[in-house]
């Protein structure tokens, strides 16, 4: 029987991944690297410092830094983001997300959040929705990120729930790996392609509907 809903952040419970591409994207302004809305899909669910590091590998400019310029830069973009995560209010929420919520809250389902992201806390509290988790993953403490299990393993421990109990949502590849290499269900939302791997894809966070979810998770 299903235990526990775990779920990522950014781009499952609010659009923040297009905040991150444009903070992404005004620090390679500065630097000379143009990156798209296609390279930035490969930076979805990975941390800052590895985001930065594929922004540099896919300008060809990864031996140009030194370590100390490097953390320089990712908090010039975590400054950026964060001056854009401001504007953040409960309008934000995707669609079908509260509804969801409430349903798993109805059928004592636990809700944990595994999100990469160290600005998780905030945004939470920006869209008014934190009161809704038992227990928030934290990133800073996760030796391994995404594609790694650690940070979903790290919210089923807090929740207390065995992972095969859980079921996992993400918007990322490399958020279905996590979720899949710990073992419990995974569903995607997005591309059907990019998401392949997931248990269970639906286009967009509309149609995640609380009574086919848990049908697909009992086959
Ligand atoms: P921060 P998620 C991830 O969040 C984002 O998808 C990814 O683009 C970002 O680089 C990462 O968080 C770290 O975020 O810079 O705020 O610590 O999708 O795992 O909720
Ligand atoms: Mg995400």
């Amino acid at each position: 029987m299903i235990e526990a809903f775990i779920f990522d952040l950014d781009g499952v419970i609010t659009d923040t991944a297009y905040y991150h591409y444009l903070a992404w994207k005004k620090l390679g302004e500065k630097i000379g690297i143009e990156i798209d809305e296609e390279f930035n899909e490969s930076l979805k669910g990975i941390s800052r410092i590895e985001s930065l590091e594929r922004m540099l590998k896919f300008g060809d400019k990864e031996n140009q830094f030194t370590q100390e310029e490097r953390i320089q830069l990712a908090t010039e973009k975590n400054e950026h983001y964060k001056e854009l995560i401001k504007r953040i209010t409960p309008k934000d929420i995707l669609p079908g997300i509260i509804d969801l919520l409430e349903e798993a809250k109805n059928n004592k389902i636990k809700i944990g959040l595994a999100s990469a992201s160290k600005n998780a806390i905030p945004v939470l509290n920006s869209l008014g929705v934190i009161g809704y988790f038992d227990f928030i993953a934290d990133a800073s403490e996760c030796k391994n990120s995404k594609p790694a299990p650690d940070i979903f393993l790290m919210a089923a421990k807090g929740l207390n729930v065995n992972p095969k109990y859980c079921i996992g949502f993400e918007d990322a590849s490399a958020g279905v790996d996590a979720i899949n290499s710990a073992r419990m269900y995974s569903i995607g939302i997005g591309d059907r392609d990019t998401l392949c791997k997931a248990k269970f894809v639906v286009k967009s966070t509309e149609e995640l509907d609380f009574n086919l979810i848990i049908s697909k998770y009992n086959k």
